[in-house]
């Protein structure tokens, strides 16, 4: 693997499942592959999972890390091609990154839809300025259109609790009182698309994904009839994509929070989220501190799909 940008770069699911559970059963079985090499993560934006998770992973590696907080202590970055730099911006990318490519051995990136062009966020204009300028390996700590990090964690996580080889997994919106980015449930729908799970998704009328993600998936507007027999919920917000609402709250309506009274219509299911999560506006109290939430379990395999992930990077150095 050069890149981790989406689902494809992983491979065979199969194989990146085994690669994910030697890890987690002998998470220190190649702590020399990583020797004298250096993961640099660069964030655009917060994070706290992110953040540890791969330098966890880094170091069980034997890795050496550095962390840059762009928006923290570094200069302010200019993306655009041929702009005159006469604003607040005093670095362009094109210096930066190069640089930032000189110090280190693989570069991870974090970097959020922005929503001021639609067309910018979703050719990922960021995110393959460090691909094409940097010179090293690149992967995503969630970019504009995708957190495949967190998609694989959530993959490795429904195989761990899963009580049947087909569960039903339902993706369901749910409120959030600022603008959220499309990331996390595009790249949740096209890691669930890769496997033969039955998978629905549910919103409401005018959140609709993008359809290069949502394929094949089913999409329920009742979310009632979605919830039934699910076997697990995977809450998420998201503000809408398509024109002219992109990057907009269209709704709040916390009758779309995951609470237990829809819970008792899925097959006793696990609860979901990527964190961080906004307790009685996406679920109620109840749902995530019973025992079927299972958002710690999941967060924790962070650290175990970061780790397939440098490895291959770094087995391919
Ligand atoms: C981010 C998002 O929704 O993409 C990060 C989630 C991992 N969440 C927030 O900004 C609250
Ligand atoms: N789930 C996730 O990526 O969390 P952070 O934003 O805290 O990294």
């Amino acid at each position: 693997m050069r890149n981790f940008i989406s689902v494809k770069d992983i491979g065979n699911l199969n194989d990146a499942l085994l690669k994910a559970k030697e890890v987690k059963e002998n998470p220190f079985a190649n702590q020399t592959l990583g020797k004298n090499k250096t993961a640099l993560l660069i964030f655009f934006n917060s994070s706290l999972r992110t953040r540890l998770s791969t330098q966890k992973a880094a170091m069980n590696l034997g890795m050496n890390v550095m962390v840059l907080d762009v928006n923290q202590g570094a200069w302010k970055l200019e993306s655009e091609i041929g702009v005159i730099m006469d604003g607040d911006k005093p670095e362009h990318m094109l210096e930066a990154i190069p640089v930032m490519g000189a110090y280190c051995d693989v570069i991870g990136v974090r970097s959020f839809a922005q929503f001021e062009s639609k067309s910018d966020d979703y050719n990922e204009v960021i995110l393959n300025q460090f691909i094409r300028y940097s010179g090293k390996p690149v992967f995503s700590m969630e970019a504009a259109t995708r957190h495949p990090l967190q998609s694989f964690a959530d993959l490795i996580t429904i195989e761990q609790f899963k009580k049947k080889d087909k569960p039903k997994v339902v993706l369901t919106w749910a409120p959030h009182p600022r603008a959220l980015p499309q990331a996390v449930p595009n790249s949740f729908a096209e890691w669930m698309n890769a496997t033969d799970y039955e998978f629905v998704i549910t919103h409401p009328e005018g959140y609709e994904l993008d359809n290069q993600f949502v394929r094949e998936a089913t999409v329920e507007y009742d979310k009632e009839k979605a919830y039934k027999n699910a076997d697990f919920i995977y809450a998420k917000n998201w503000s809408a994509y398509i024109d002219p609402n992109y990057g907009k709250v269209l709704s709040t309506d916390r009758d779309w929070t995951v609470d237990s009274r829809k819970m008792k219509l899925t097959n006793n299911a696990y609860f979901m989220h990527c964190l961080p999560v906004r307790r009685n506006m996406i679920v109620s109290d109840e749902v995530i501190d019973s025992k079927q939430s299972i958002v710690i379990p999941q967060a924790a395999n962070r650290v175990v799909s970061a780790q397939v992930v440098l490895s291959e990077i770094l087995r391919n150095l």
